[in-house]
């Protein structure tokens, strides 16, 4: 058996410059893994709280102080590493010592352990065959809480190349997607600076409705259709848009507000019109009862809870019994730990709910979600398109094809 038998943890800087929590696990004296901590700019209320009273300083001195804990743990098992996380920090959402903290060693510890066993982490969390590789589901234009004024209220605009028989030809459909978006935006508005959000997304000065014609057009011009090479997703990240005290969804920057039947005939008909694949938090993160009107309503799209299950086990049977999702968003920061996610994507495969594994908008340039995304059954992986951080995610696929463990792509059918 592995054995972990030094850690360390430091704090370094995520994809937005943000002080972010990384931990090294060495195993056996020589194997080393390491992993550092995402964060998200639209955070669920429900969340892993990412550091003790928003100060990694903190977070780090608690993990160092009880490191010695997890010296001679096996690190190929993610329920040990947070059982004696546990023992240090009970609380619900991870408050005492920080769901980064808990997202770094977890990862930390399972990446070390591949390399001591020689096998790839997807190879560790799940055994047994079927392996697939996820669809790329690459974010080309973007706005709300990932880019500035003057940008769509919607926070992503999503691609997704359906007809891709292969991991490479997947990433190429996105790249070209992507490019194209851009030489569409700059023959519109001469003054498009090539200005990206968060995630690589361009991030031009229009609203929602112009946006989904560009994206069109850009489809065009590439040569592919909708519904054939490629399909449309959207994250409404509705949590962000939405105003408590009102009861209404503000679309500020459009100048344009919609009460809860509104917002649900708006998802209704987005899906309609662009025939969208997918549909990502369309009303705000308490709101089950809406997520499943939309569901019943649309069976060929996959309409995922993101904020609202905050890849949280005991959320997603909620949305189970009440049948408001057909996908899950996946982010282990958001739950805590490798096995929090585990447990989550566990109960949404006895429930037939699809898992869309994510990265976060503020990023590190491992790669590990990629392995989470195989081992997890994972429909899609929701990497970005473009930028350092994002690509880490999506090389990683490429290069697992080497190990002819992985036999084509995600059934993406929503039965
Ligand atoms: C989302 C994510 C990732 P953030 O809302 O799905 O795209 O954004 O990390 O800011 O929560
Ligand atoms: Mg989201």
């Amino acid at each position: 058996m592995p054995s972990i038998t030094a850690i360390k943890g430091r704090i370094v800087y995520n994809s937005r410059g943000s002080k972010t929590i990384e931990i090294d696990v060495i195993t056996d004296k020589k194997f080393f893994g390491r992993a550092s901590a995402p964060s998200g700019a639209s955070v669920g209320k429900q969340e892993a709280q990412s550091f003790p009273d928003d100060n990694p300083k903190k977070a780090l001195e608690l993990f160092t102080t009880n490191s010695k804990k997890f010296i001679g743990l096996d690190p190929a098992d993610p329920k040990i590493i947070f059982d004696v996380l546990r023992s240090i920090d009970n609380t619900e959402r991870y408050t005492k010592i920080g769901g980064a903290i808990a997202y770094a060693l977890s990862i930390a510890a399972i990446d070390s352990a591949a390399k001591s066993l020689d096998v790839p982490i997807f190879k560790l969390l799940k055994p047994r065959k079927p392996y697939k590789f996820p669809f790329p589901l690459g974010n080309i234009l973007g706005g709300g809480a990932h880019a500035g004024p003057g940008t769509p209220d919607i926070q992503e605009f999503l691609v997704c190349p359906i007809g891709a028989e292969s991991i490479i030809e997947a990433l190429e459909i996105n790249f070209e997607m992507h490019k194209e978006l851009g030489k569409v935006i700059e023959s519109i508005d001469k003054r498009f600076t090539y200005g990206r959000g968060d995630e690589g997304a361009w991030a031009p000065n229009v609203n929602n409705d112009q946006a989904l014609e560009l994206i069109d057009k850009a489809i065009k011009n590439c040569g592919f259709s909708l519904g054939k090479e490629i399909s449309l997703g959207i994250d409404l990240a509705s949590s962000s848009l939405w105003n408590e005290k009102k009861k209404e969804y503000g679309y500020v920057r459009q100048g344009i507000k919609r009460n809860t039947q509104e917002q649900i005939d708006f998802a209704n008909d987005l899906i309609k019109k662009y025939n969208l694949i997918y549909l990502e938090d369309p009303v705000h993160e308490e709101d089950f009862e809406s997520m499943a009107a939309i569901t019943k309503r649309n069976p060929k799209c996959l309409v995922t809870g993101d904020d609202i299950l905050v890849t949280n086990t005991s959320r997603v049977k909620e949305a189970a019994r009440s049948k408001s999702c057909s996908g899950a968003i996946l982010k282990v920061n958001q739950t805590g730990t490798l096995y929090d996610s585990m447990k989550f994507a566990d109960a949404c495969t006895i429930n037939n709910i699809k898992i869309i594994t994510s990265h976060r908008s503020g990023e590190s340039s491992d790669a590990h979600i990629a392995h989470i995304a195989i081992a997890t059954d994972s429909k899609m992986l929701k990497s970005g398109v473009i930028g350092g951080e994002r690509i880490a995610k999506l090389n990683e696929l490429l290069r697992l094809r080497e190990y002819d463990l992985i036999e084509g792509m995600a059934d993406l059918s929503t039965a």
